[in-house]
């Protein structure tokens, strides 16, 4: 039997998602309240035109000719996508777990990177008396290890996104044809310390992305922002109703006192469960507004819980490893679980530990991200994907860090703390990630397991069990949601395989 390829993922994208077409004509783009059909009827009439950056010598024309017949896009067969050649892409946020991650797998693609950083993260980890467990080098070391390793040259400058100016400089010299935004503080606990630390979370997430929507109107606007947001704005709704892609599908209907009305398009609701949650539903409705009034284009990423330490890029030289935390407050919950097994400590489940999250290996994220890089929205289009691979009860995880564990000669144990946060012990979870995998070409291919090998593998070699064995103390959590300060009270220690599970399971709808 012959098996036929299909057809490459994005071959029917045309100069409207591309961004080397710049738009001309009887066009006002960036007016507000033009509709995009609106838009598609002057195409038909032949009133838009466009100019293509790439090929000068075309003119002006008609923007219909797809990747498949652009020579500017390039079939890469891995990924079963067109991929523009020496697309580039600009990295906010390029020193953190994933920025750094990923500004590797796309020079390895044949990327032009550049990318910005003001050292943020490695600040507050130190603030917290903490490391990353992975040492990492400095930013002039990553760079030439990039170069000397995988042949990739990383154009990076120390930038902090606050400030505009220099941010301004560094796009209208790079003029980047896709930003990936990564500069953000990512914890919650973070940003429950005190006033002082919520502040400094929603100023730098809010207003650096609000400050970056400017320049990219002003310098790029035919880029796409790809950004992180989180599954936790949505919260966990106790009804169950599914966690649509942030907007409600064409058939959504709300329906009140025997009156009935269509929800469709509409950006669903947001519960977000921390102040640094918060500060991404911010970002959701400035980015979603800046695509209204300006006809910029977004993904706006709904990413899980992350965990993991390995892509092929990162694993090719002690050099280029990426960070990894498990402090209280940088930590995420499976690198801390592992990072506990291995120092001897109970793996620390908050409250009942029925908790369901949404989870994706750094693997998968990377590959997700490069599929969104290639795939750009239209002018106008904010689009939101929930980026997870599984929903897991993190009393789960944790048997499965513990069986894992064994293997490497680890006698793991497991306890129950008080919950320093507010949330949910015990909810129904429904997740609908349609997009990555029907549209993108996304297939998950790292399980929890999997990676969690992968983790220990590092963590147990004698350096960085040393590097553990160091910092015990900023894995405990001590930052309540109420502001206190003291030590969570242990409701109860176990041995692993010795608890039912029973109570609600998630649901991902692909
Ligand atoms: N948890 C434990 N024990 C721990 C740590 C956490 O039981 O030692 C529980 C928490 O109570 C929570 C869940 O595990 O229910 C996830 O906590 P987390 O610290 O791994 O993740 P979270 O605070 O939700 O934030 C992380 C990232 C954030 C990202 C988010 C995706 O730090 O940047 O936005 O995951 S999501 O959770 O889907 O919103």
């Amino acid at each position: 039997m012959i098996s036929k390829t299909p057809k490459p993922w994005n071959a029917e994208k045309t100069c409207w998602n591309c961004p080397a077409a710049k738009f001309k004509g009887n066009v006002d783009f960036r007016a507000c309240g033009q509709s995009k059909e609106k838009i598609k009827e002057l195409q038909e009439s032949k009133e838009v035109v466009i100019e293509c950056h790439r090929r000068k010598e075309l003119g002006h024309f008609e923007p219909n000719i797809t990747f498949e017949q652009c020579p500017e896009w390039k079939l890469n067969k891995n990924y079963n996508i067109y991929m523009l050649r020496n697309m580039r892409i600009m990295i906010l946020g390029i020193d953190g777990y994933l920025g750094w991650t990923l500004a590797l797998k796309l020079g390895k693609l044949g990327c032009k990177v550049s990318g910005i950083d003001n050292f943020f993260r490695r600040d507050c980890v130190m603030e917290k008396g903490s490391h990353t467990l992975v040492p990492i080098e400095r930013m002039t070391e990553r760079l030439s290890a990039a170069k000397d390793v995988l042949g990739v040259e990383i154009d990076f400058r120390k930038i902090d996104i606050m400030d505009m100016d220099r941010l301004k400089g560094f796009m209208e010299e790079v003029k980047p044809e896709s930003i990936v935004h990564y500069a953000e503080c990512p914890s919650a606990p973070y940003s429950m310390v005190d006033a002082k630390h919520a502040i400094k979370v929603q100023k730098n997430n809010v207003l650096g992305t609000l400050g970056l929507l400017f320049l990219i109107k002003e310098i790029v606007p035919e880029s796409c922002l790809i950004k992180l947001g989180t599954m936790g704005e949505y919260g966990a709704p106790l009804t169950g109703r599914p966690l649509f892609e942030g907007i409600f599908p064409a058939d959504a209907v709300m329906k009140w006192n025997g009156r009935e009305w269509s929800m469709g398009g509409e950006l669903t609701p947001r519960d977000p469960v921390s102040f640094y949650h918060v500060s991404k539903v911010q970002d959701t409705f400035n980015i979603y507004e800046a695509c209204k009034y300006w006809w910029l284009r977004s993904y706006d990423i709904m990413q899980g819980v992350i965990y993991g330490v390995h892509t092929e890029e990162t694993a090719k030289d002690d050099r280029l490893r990426t960070r990894f935390d498990v402090d209280e407050w940088f930590g995420t919950v499976i690198n801390r679980f592992v990072a506990q097994a291995v120092a001897g400590i109970p793996l620390t489940i908050y409250g009942s530990g029925e908790q369901i999250r949404g989870f994706i290996a750094l693997e998968d994220a990377m590959e997700c991200m490069v599929r969104l890089i290639f795939s750009p929205p239209e002018p106008g289009q904010y689009d939101v994907v929930n980026q997870v691979s599984g929903l897991h009860k993190i009393s789960e995880l944790a048997e499965t860090v513990a069986k894992v564990g064994k293997e490497f000669g680890l006698d793991v144990k497991i306890q129950r703390l008080e919950n320093p946060r507010v949330e949910a012990e015990e909810h129904p979870m429904e997740v609908v990630s349609k997009k990555l995998p029907n549209t993108f070409g996304f297939e998950c291919k790292v399980t929890p397991e999997k990676e969690i090998r992968r983790m220990f593998k590092v963590l147990t070699k004698p350096n960085i069990v040393k590097r553990t064995g160091e910092k015990k103390h900023v894995i405990y959590p001590m930052t309540r949601w109420s502001g206190e300060k003291e030590k969570m009270g242990v409701l109860e220690v176990y041995e692993p395989g010795t608890k039912l599970m029973g109570g609600y399971v998630g649901k991902l709808r692909i």
